[in-house]
């Protein structure tokens, strides 16, 4: 495996942006991130459908993403999705540096259509997924809808964030799985924005995160 960061040393000291390489013998993936964007994305997995949740991550995080990945499609998404989310985890956690003035927490019950889904999430550095959300079908279109927890696994493990996702209810398979990639971005926005009240303060008692 072949891993290199570009922690953003060409950007001024106050930019909250990474860029992650990783490459395996099953997928190429190439991820940009600015925290402090206005959510543009340029997204290609090979996916149609991951692509679509991507954009929806990227827009409602207000995160910039840049993200390109070839993977070894002829197998399954699985590979191509997981290693999007390691990818991205680690860029985000290096653009984070050592998360000083973030808020820290948020959480918000998403609505769209007919499902709720409550995203919570701490960025503590400490790595945790609880995920409490029932597919009633294997499959969207092409997609393993399994897949969607591995995607949020992947991403929580390498961006050392705490991360809980709670469908309430729901009836349609794509609104599930829409209502999870909204609801982690809308938190993931609030809990990594900079609180201006303790701008240049890490935000833990213990004065690491
Ligand atoms: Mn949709």
């Amino acid at each position: 495996m072949d891993e290199r960061a570009d922690p953003g040393m060409g950007d001024p000291a106050s930019a909250r942006s990474a860029s992650v390489s990783r490459n395996t013998n099953e997928t190429s993936v190439s991820v940009s991130v600015n925290i402090d964007g206005s959510g543009t994305a340029k997204i290609s997995t090979g996916v149609g459908f991951f692509d679509h949740m991507l954009d929806q991550l990227a827009r409602h995080s207000l995160i910039d993403m840049e993200i390109e990945v070839k993977g070894d499609l002829h197998i399954d998404d699985h590979h191509t999705v997981e290693d999007t989310g390691i990818a991205l985890g680690q860029a985000l956690s290096r653009a984070l540096g050592e998360r000083r003035g973030i808020t820290r927490y948020a959480s918000i019950d998403l609505a769209m259509d007919e499902t709720m889904t409550k995203a919570a999430i701490d960025v503590s550095g400490r790595p945790f997924l609880v995920w409490n959300v029932a597919f009633s079908a294997p499959k969207i279109g092409t997609f393993d809808t399994e897949l969607v927890r591995e995607f949020f696994q992947a991403f929580a493990q390498n961006a050392g964030i705490t991360l809980h996702v709670l469908n309430h209810y729901g009836a349609n398979n794509h609104h599930i799985a829409e209502t999870c990639f909204k609801s982690v971005a809308r938190a993931l926005r609030t809990a990594t924005e900079i609180d201006p009240r303790q701008a240049n303060r890490v935000p833990s008692t213990k004065g690491t995160l």
